[in-house]
């Protein structure tokens, strides 16, 4: 829950700042960036300058949110230039849509040192008080909600762009409004933002009916990888280094495909490692997790045993070691739940 006091707090910090820093967590969804871009639209309408910094590249369907190209940290921006550049005159940093600092690869080293004054806005339940003021409210449905509620607080003016970058945050989070998440507020925000410019319609084809020939062979070896357990409760999936290198898709390419195997009636925990790329598993073979629930499971609790995080209905954690162990041990942590 948000207190109006926070809210007094955060509308303080951002009226105080001149040069605001922002940034998401890694692998930056449609709800983070939709974010992004609704809060650069309204610190530049209130005279300030905005640094936007992403800690890995953009998905391309959400690219059409940003007039630019955004910096990525390590691929644009080292992490030696976040110390000493530019971007050390900043004197506030809004971290959106996470407040953790596994969240925040290399960015998090700075973050441990810098004194600047940190202001957080997330609705994960997990964090480590990453900020000076926090907005969590873990009942929204996405990021882009505990905004619009800033935005309202404050009565800073709406435009047509935000509201539209604010219908990607709530309908890509909602897995456009079809999740248990998907309650009246998250409908009657949408409706605020449709009254205010934002066009459904549009926004769903460039979202959802935008994918590479590259991205859908990517999908399709995923599906032919598809294991069913449990009685066909659990759907396990994976994609390796050759599925990209043989299709062109990259890692981006990966979101959201892990909802299509849950299409499957009986399935209620959807499991999907993506093997993670030398460089960042440093030498050791490792995957990505990530885990969908229909709402039986609790598949928050599963990631954090393993140090990862996230909702109850989607997770992910980082593991390592090699696919058939990573596997078993998901596997047995889902049927603990399912017995
Ligand atoms: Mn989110």
């Amino acid at each position: 829950m948000v207190t109006e006091t926070d809210f007094q707090q955060a509308i303080q910090l951002i009226e105080r700042a001149r040069h605001i820093l922002m940034t998401c967590h890694t692998r930056p969804d449609g709800d983070a960036v939709g974010s992004m871009r609704a809060m650069m639209d309204v610190l530049t309408g209130l005279g300030k300058t905005v640094q936007p910094l992403l800690l890995s590249p953009l998905a391309p369907w959400y690219e059409f949110l940003f007039d630019e190209r955004l910096p990525v940290l390590t691929d644009d921006i080292s992490l030696e230039q976040l110390h000493n550049g530019r971007l050390e005159a900043c004197d506030l940093v809004l971290i959106i849509d996470t407040n953790s600092y596994v969240q925040l690869p290399e960015f998090d080293r700075w973050l441990r040192e810098t004194h600047k004054k940190v202001l957080v806005v997330d609705h994960h339940v997990t964090g480590d008080n990453l900020g000076d003021v926090q907005l969590i409210d873990t009942a929204a449905a996405a990021a882009g909600e505990i905004v619009l509620d800033l935005i309202r607080h404050a009565g800073w003016p709406m435009t047509t762009s935000i509201a539209e970058a604010l219908f990607v945050a709530l309908s890509t989070d909602s897995g456009w409004f079809k999740f248990a998440n998907a309650d009246a507020r998250l409908y009657r925000n949408a409706a605020e933002l449709i009254e205010a410019g934002a066009d459904p319609a549009a926004i769903y084809q460039k979202l959802y009916q935008n994918f590479s020939p590259a991205r859908m062979q990517l999908m399709v070896r995923m599906l032919q990888s598809m294991e069913l357990h449990g009685g066909g409760r659990v759907a396990i999936q994976h994609i390796l280094r050759r599925d990209f290198d043989q299709t062109g898709a990259t890692g981006r390419d990966t979101e959201n495909l892990i909802d299509e195997c849950q299409r499957i009636g009986s399935v209620e925990v959807a499991v999907l490692f993506v093997e993670l790329g030398q460089d960042q598993s440093r030498g050791h073979s490792g995957f990505r997790c990530s885990l969908r629930s229909k709402g039986h499971v609790d598949v928050r609790a599963i990631a954090q045993r393993y140090g990862g995080g996230g909702h109850t209905m989607a997770s992910g954690v980082n593991m390592e070691g090699d696919l058939d162990r990573v596997k078993q041990i998901i596997l047995d942590a889902i049927s603990e739940q399912l017995s």
